[in-house]
């Protein structure tokens, strides 16, 4: 009989730490309102919630790896809006936040929620930020839940 590791989100006595960056603010500031609401909803203490802010999303890997480097987190989110212009800027930055995001979850051995918006207009981006899409900040949020119980569970097995 196959063993099935799944895990539900749940917030009871963790610390959660989230790298938000202030670019593209209109999206971002709903983002972590979502994040936010996410996490208290799924039982974290107000007080065991930090935000630091960075400039943007290119910001965001180093900005992580200092949270993951504090020792007091069980999960981060990141938090971010590259939205395409005319130039190819944004294929830089949302690589690298991508990217480094990735990096900085694997070298901690700690869940790093992608909760980084890359879409071709401020709109697509909004519509994700609490309008009709959804808001994916608080879907980021729940993922590092579950992830920390899902980590937990195949600590044990
Ligand atoms: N940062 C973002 O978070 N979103 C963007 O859309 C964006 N664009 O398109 O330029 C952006 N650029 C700034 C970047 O993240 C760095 O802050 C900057 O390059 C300084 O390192």
């Amino acid at each position: 009989m196959p063993r099935h590791f799944e895990a539900t989100p749940n917030g009871d006595g963790l610390r959660i730490g989230i790298a938000l960056a202030r670019f593209n603010r209109a999206v971002t500031d709903p983002l972590l309102a979502g994040a936010l609401e996410a996490l208290v909803h799924h039982g974290v203490a107000d007080d065991a919630i930090d935000v630091a802010t960075v400039p943007g999303a290119f910001e965001l890997p180093l900005c992580a790896q200092r949270l993951a480097m504090a020792g007091r987190y069980d999960a981060l989110v990141c938090l971010g809006a590259v939205v395409r212009g005319e130039t190819p800027h944004f294929a830089y930055v949302a690589a690298e936040a991508a990217r480094g995001i990735a990096e900085v979850a694997r070298r901690h051995d700690l869940p790093v929620a992608f909760g980084v918006l890359t879409t071709d207009t401020l709109e697509q981006a909004l519509a994700r930020a609490g309008g009709a899409r959804g808001n994916k900040g608080y879907e980021a949020a729940v993922t590092a839940l579950e992830m920390v119980q899902v980590l937990r569970l195949l600590q044990r097995c």
